[in-house]
């Protein structure tokens, strides 16, 4: 079925274009590691690649094919490349693209590790890096030097919620010959298309809401062009980070549903944070559909809806916020989001823990920040749980 003219959340369901031998209505699981050639000649033209042709599962894969092909059309795309985590991409773009004595810019608030191996791992090796509030471009100006390569944006940003205008991103990577990274996770492709505003590269841990049922870790970068993309697939595959094909299985299923979770959750969001703006106990809530968050006007214009990640800070702090995370009964106290449950977890002791205080404090990551992963229960269930959390704070 050629997929290119349906809508999103057809294309969620028919895109991707694997077209099975025996017709079965879903992607069958090639448990294998490695395919028979038809002879000897056969194997050399695979490996040559005058013939297309399955070799071995770390180099490509049916399953796992499907998925990137899917993923790489819901973001417009030349073509996906998937692997083991969220993890595993950050470090096959990296790896694949930054060469001894280069630096980097990146967001303040980024995901911990994602900072963590950039700081103590590949500084080892020569690579620089600066970290900035990239809602603030002039920062970003600032920050570039002879030797900057990359711009790598996380937004909106984890745990803070900061915007970045990835518009003005690509315009400062275009002009100075930089290559723009943007980690897509909290939105997915059904909230925001990092590529067609401008980045050349748009990663997911697909362990949240692509997959969105809490039951894989996974992640997938996608190339807008070909050279890039050739380039981080071989990086991929030497680095032998790839996914498995029940691991792909598992996020093609979850794709299905994308567009109606994400529907839901958002819904949900958007009465939470209403209810935690006015609650008296609440000091400051970070959501980009509520008027009050500082790029509210950014957000409206790059994002296709506001999401389902919310951080909050509480008046009585760190203490208070320990008291409402104990508290709470239906939203798990918990790392990761994405999935259809609730999630509510402290970031500068968990997700966030290896980053330096001073890098924390920086990057707008207080001690008393909570972030709430809304799922898509009842919200009259989350309402009253986070009601008589806040009510022992
Ligand atoms: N990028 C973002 C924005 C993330 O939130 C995470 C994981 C990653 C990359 C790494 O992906 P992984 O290797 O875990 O698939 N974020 C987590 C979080 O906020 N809580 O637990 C994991």
């Amino acid at each position: 079925m050629k997929s290119k003219n349906l809508g999103f959340n057809s294309k969620l369901i028919h895109g991707g274009g694997y077209e099975d031998p025996l017709g079965s209505a879903t992607v069958p699981i090639y448990q294998t590691s490695t395919f028979a050639f038809k002879n000897a000649d056969h194997g050399a033209a695979c490996f040559s690649g005058e013939e297309a042709g399955y070799i071995y599962t770390r180099i490509g894969n049916p399953t796992i094919g499907a998925l990137e092909n899917l993923v790489a059309e819901l973001e417009n795309g030349y073509g996906g490349i998937a692997v083991g985590s969220g993890m595993a991409a950050v470090n096959t773009i990296y790896f694949g693209l930054l060469n001894q004595g280069d630096h980097i810019v990146s967001s303040a608030a980024v995901y911990g590790p994602s900072r963590v191996v950039m700081e103590q791992h590949y500084s080892r090796f020569g690579v620089e890096s600066t970290y900035v509030n990239t809602a603030d471009t002039e920062a970003i100006l600032k920050a570039l030097k002879p030797n900057t390569r990359m711009i790598f944006i996380e937004t909106p940003a984890n745990p803070t919620m900061d915007i970045t205008d990835l518009k003005a991103c690509a315009k400062i990577a275009r002009e100075n010959n930089l290559y723009l990274v943007v980690d897509n996770t909290f939105c997915s492709p059904y909230l925001q298309k990092p590529l067609d505003l401008g980045a050349d590269i748009v990663f997911h841990s697909m362990t949240k809401f692509l997959n969105g049922h809490a039951d894989i870790v996974a992640g997938m970068v996608i190339a807008k062009e070909e050279g890039l993309y050739k380039k981080l697939r071989s990086m991929m595959t030497n680095l032998g980070c790839n996914m498995d094909p029940h691991q792909a299985y598992m996020v093609i299923r979850g794709l299905k549903t994308l567009g109606i979770r994400i529907e839901r959750a958002q819904q949900n969001a958007i009465k939470i944070a209403d209810y935690l703006e006015k609650h008296p106990k609440i000091e400051w809530i970070k959501y980009p559909g509520l008027k009050s968050h500082p790029q509210y006007e950014l957000a409206r214009s790059q994002m296709l809806g506001s999401g389902s990640m919310l951080s909050f800070e509480l008046k009585g702090g760190l203490e208070a916020g320990k008291r409402l995370m104990d508290n709470v009964k239906v939203a798990l106290l918990a790392v990761s989001l994405g999935g259809v449950e609730s999630l509510i977890q402290h970031p500068a002791s968990m997700t966030h823990s290896k980053v330096s205080a001073e890098a924390k404090l920086k990057a707008g990551i207080t001690d008393g920040l909570v972030r709430y992963a809304v799922g898509i229960e009842d919200v009259e269930d989350l309402i009253d749980d986070l009601d008589q959390a806040l009510a022992m704070v």
